[in-house]
């Protein structure tokens, strides 16, 4: 009796285990679900972090609305915490940990290229009509 509970226990611990791994295994570049991005008052705020890269990699957002890009830090002190959108002559230091706003003024049509200080770490906004 006692061994077939603990044959049960230990079933239960591998199923938890293997469960557990394949959560974290989920890479962070998949594409957003649209959670990331809320409008508020008619502004549109799309909502990444910065930690070792940029999460989610790639936003999908609304084009021709007032809109910022809210970068959340948490003990990032790696280079994405210089973010930078070339096309638009943003570059902006992050604290270690906290929120910054950046003003993205009513985006075009169009694919948003950012990247950290150095430019290794991409991140994309696709802004859609
Ligand atoms: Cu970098």
């Amino acid at each position: 009796m006692k061994s077939i509970l603990l044959s049960v226990l230990a079933s239960i611990i591998i199923i938890g285990g293997a469960l557990y791994l394949t959560k974290s295994s989920v890479p962070t570049d998949t594409p957003n679900d649209g959670t990331n991005v809320t409008i508020v008052d008619g502004k549109q705020i799309i909502e990444i972090s910065a930690k070792g890269g940029y999460s989610p990699i790639k936003t999908t957002a609304k084009a021709n609305i007032p809109t910022i890009l809210r970068v959340s830090t948490n003990g990032t002190f790696d280079c994405s915490s210089a973010v930078r959108v070339p096309s638009l002559g943003i570059s902006q230091n992050l604290p270690p940990s906290g929120t910054t706003d950046i003003d993205l003024g009513s985006p075009k049509v169009s694919v948003l290229e950012g990247t950290c200080g150095m430019g290794m770490y991409p991140f994309q906004i696709d802004f859609q009509g």
